[in-house]
């Protein structure tokens, strides 16, 4: 008799677990130890997607079809094993195998390290597009660094942030599959040298450079049973053999090996700089080195096919440049088609412009990224005078257009001189793009009708909007299993593909039986992340208080000060009793703060120092509590937002872009505090105005107040409970060991004018979270939100997003 096809597929999945213990890792499979067969599973789980995969690149090559470059200096993927075992299909067959071998999945999971090779917002959403592109079968692949330490790792000491190595590699990762075979030379410095070709044309020639190898290291990234799995390729930089060799001549071999160091240095660390970019060679180094590795990889694939002439190359080559950190390709592709490929500058200059579209991520002026024209000159002299040379073409053609208008030559040049003289990434990347988008309707709008107004007027059309996404695979199905159950016994699983099924939610909103499931199932998540907390912590938190979370990178513009102004106040509101009720809350904080961001460091010990006094304050009890978890992650993100009742998403309007934590929040049911700002926007749109809480200021309103008349201090004076929270903190109440330490936060909202308009919102907020207790008094109404907010996310698929890229930048379509 043979056994069922499961037994066996399980049976055969135990085997070649224990085989790769034993010759794989070259451990003894007995007895099951926890590290080594987490090992053996990935390995075991790798085999079975490696042929997909094979399958899916050959295909590409037999359709010859055209492809998209997602080219990103960060992708936040999150951990792998279980995005690979749902995508095969295989939980249940993984579960019961393990299970036989005394060992738990669900712990077996914990023991992968979140690859950090981003910062936040902009790397996740890196990821979630490479999840949708897999999924929807778009041909493509995502582009970036394999960085040897990611985002650094966070540990909270005495309420200080302490930043750590965040040493990735150090065992190495199962799902990196080093390519020794494709290696690529990549160079810098030197000079740009003029010579006649035989036509007698003056040519250019870039000579004298130090090089460095790029060698490939892909990831496979899965779509969801479906067969397809789509490559994320991620250089490391090697050091050249003739780099070495220069040295050992001389007899200088500790000079070799040093230099080898060196030159490997430019894909050792992810800068921790979320919106900021600094302007440091080494950065410059590393987007110079991923652009020209990539366009050779570009190139090789694309002569593959044995085409007569570079014109169709755009037919076959779609280049997205997320943000500006990889702008330098455009020169890079200039330079490849006029001195290499002999291509006259205006036949190149088209085929750029048809291959190039620009995502833009951020209107915070610090955060548009500049380089000096000294340094691209040095390290890039070619590039520099490819880009003076379309700067040139670019402005005589503005001229001829206006006539006279010094002020518009000016504002759109490529180069900005009024801070010596700088390359500006961002009118690079919108002059050699056919399209440049926003991440929401509101930022697109901004950028047509502020930021890059002249470009919008010069380019009727070429600014578009495409609103971000999220994958719903990991961010509801992985993330929040019970409730993806509870969805799933309602409606079926379509919505796994198609999350517009989701809205077949909506009928159940006010029905009370599937209410009661749907709050089981909030507090079942509230309870394994108390667990958690205490665990992690030591701190014992409540799970029937309501769980209010404030949780993304740590800056000015997201407002966690103007949370933490709300604490403070029902802090104070329960010390004198003014409240008669009150509904227990408890705080979640989480984020990282760039390491040389020393306003955003202070907000984190202001959180733990109110912390403290908060927890520690027998007069509380249970009815406030705050807590900070350190080293937010993907993976924290996957145990917190399940749990979360209200999400905060409170930054000034206009400043955050888009948001991808609000739609992640909403998905799962929680409900919104926020700003008409970003995202938040589309998102109260469909889910309807009763189901979010809203309060604050409009972008409009932001506009007006910086153009003047905001008097910051005559709202501190006029509010007593704002001045009261204020005054505690600069006096000490929450640092009596160095009353002075927070004086920086108050004196930025007083002294220096409150340019993020903290306590213009003030009121409004506090007013409106006074709503938010109000309705959570009310289960049934609040059972209500939560479900009609999770009905109403379907427009938020990252599928959805993927899928306007495809049409209406990319003009690419699915494989059949
Ligand atoms: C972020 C923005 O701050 C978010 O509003 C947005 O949702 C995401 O990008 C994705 O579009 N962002 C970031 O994480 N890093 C930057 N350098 C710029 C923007």
């Amino acid at each position: 008799m043979t056994a069922p096809e499961s037994n066996q597929s399980v049976e055969s999945l135990k085997d070649d677990i224990q085989r790769h213990v034993a010759l794989t890792l070259g451990s003894d499979p007995f007895p099951p130890r926890k590290g080594r067969y987490y090992l053996g599973l990935c390995y075991s789980v790798r085999d079975r997607l490696l042929g997909q995969w094979l399958e899916t690149q050959r295909s590409y090559y037999d359709s010859i079809t055209k492809r998209v470059y997602y080219m990103s200096l960060e992708f936040l993927p999150g951990r792998f094993l279980m995005n690979y075992i749902q995508a095969l299909g295989m939980e249940e067959e993984c579960r019961e195998a393990v299970r036989d071998f005394g060992l738990d999945l669900d712990e077996l999971l914990e023991e992968e390290w979140n690859p950090g090779l981003g910062n936040g917002g902009l790397g996740r959403l890196a990821s979630c597009y490479m999840d949708s592109m897999a999924t929807c079968r778009i041909p493509g692949y995502g582009y970036g660094i394999l960085y040897d330490y990611g985002i650094f790792y966070q540990t909270i000491v005495n309420g200080y942030q302490h930043e750590g190595a965040d040493n990735w590699l150090r065992q190495d990762s199962p799902w990196v599959l080093r390519r020794g075979h494709f290696m690529f030379l990549i160079n810098f410095y030197g000079r740009s040298e003029a010579y006649e070709d035989s036509a007698g044309h003056e040519r250019f020639r870039w000579v004298d450079t130090e090089s460095v190898m790029a060698m490939a290291c892909d990831i496979m990234v899965p779509g969801h049973q479906n067969g397809h799995v789509t490559n994320m390729r991620l250089w490391k930089a090697i050091s050249t053999r003739d780099f070495e060799l220069e040295h050992f001549n001389r007899g200088d071999y500790i000079g070799a090996v040093q230099s080898k160091v060196e030159s490997e240095n430019i894909s050792k660390v992810l800068y921790p700089n979320d919106t900021s970019p600094r302007g440091k060679e080494l950065r410059l180094r590393q987007q110079y080195f991923f652009v020209a590795a990539t366009f050779q990889d570009i190139l090789r694939r694309f002569r593959k096919n044995n085409y007569s002439s570079f014109d169709c190359f755009p037919d076959q080559v779609a280049v997205q440049l997320n943000d500006t950190h990889p702008a330098i390709s455009i020169a890079e592709l200039m330079r490849i088609l006029v001195d290499e490929e002999s291509l006259t500058w205006e036949t190149a200059w088209t085929i750029c412009q048809k291959t190039f579209s620009y995502t833009n991520h951020t209107v915070l002026p610090e955060a548009l990224e500049t380089w000096s024209v000294e340094l691209i000159g040095r390290m890039l002299p070619r590039h520099l005078q490819i880009i003076f040379e379309i700067n040139r073409r670019f402005l005589d053609d503005v001229g001829k257009r206006f006539p006279g208008r010094v002020d518009l030559l000016r504002s759109l040049s490529l180069i900005a001189e009024d801070n010596g003289k700088q390359v500006r990434m961002a009118h690079l990347a919108i002059i050699g793009s056919h399209t440049v988008n926003g991440v929401a309707e509101l930022h697109s709008k901004i950028l047509k009708t502020r930021l890059f107004k002249d470009f919008d007027n010069l380019y009727p059309g070429k600014f578009t909007n495409v609103t971000n996404g999220i994958t719903p695979r990991r961010w509801l199905m992985q993330a929040n299993p019970a409730l993806s159950e509870l969805i799933g016994s309602v409606i079926g699983d379509e919505w796994i593909h198609d999350l517009s099924h989701l809205s077949e939610l909506a009928a159940y909103a006010d029905d009370p039986e599937f209410q009661q499931r749907w709050q089981e199932v909030r507090k079942r998540n509230k309870k394994l992340l108390a667990r958690y907390v205490l665990r992690k912590l030591g701190v014992g938190i409540n799970p029937a208080t309501l769980f209010d979370m404030h949780i993304k990178r740590i800056h000015e513009y997201k407002r966690q000060i103007l949370n933490v102004l709300h604490v403070i106040t029902l802090y104070n509101r329960i010390r004198s009793g003014s409240v008669a009720h009150h509904v227990p809350r408890t705080l979640f904080f989480a984020g990282k703060a760039a390491p040389g961001y020393m306003q955003a460091k202070l907000i984190i010990k202001l959180i733990n120092a109110v912390g403290q006094a908060v927890n520690g304050d027998p007069a509380v009890g249970n009815d406030l509590r705050v807590v900070f978890l350190p080293n937010y992650c993907v993976s924290q993100a996957e145990k917190l937002i399940p749990a979360a009742d209200l999400s905060e998403q409170i930054s000034t309007a206009g400043m955050e872009a888009s948001g991808t934590g609000n739609m992640k929040f909403a998905l799962n049911g929680a409900l919104t505090i926020g700003t008409l700002d970003g995202a938040n926007i589309e998102i109260r749109e469909v889910v309807g105005e009763d189901n979010f809480f809203l309060f604050g200021h409009t972008e409009e309103d932001v506009h007006r107040l910086h153009s003047g008349g905001y008097d910051p201090v005559q709202i501190y004076e006029s509010n007593i409970e704002l001045k009261k929270a204020l005054d505690m903190i600069s006096t000490g109440f929450f640092s009596p060991e160095a009353p002075g330490l927070f004086r920086p936060i108050v004196d930025s909202l007083l002294a220096h004018g409150d340019y993020y308009l903290v306590l213009a919102d003030y009121a409004k907020y506090v007013a409106e979270q006074a709503r938010v207790s109000k309705c959570y008094e009310d289960p049934a109404l609040w059972t209500r939100m939560s479900i009609l907010n999770t009905a109403n996310m379907g427009k938020f698929s990252s599928d959805r997003s993927i899928m306007e890229y495809a049409r209406n930048i990319w003009k690419v379509s699915p494989l059949t």
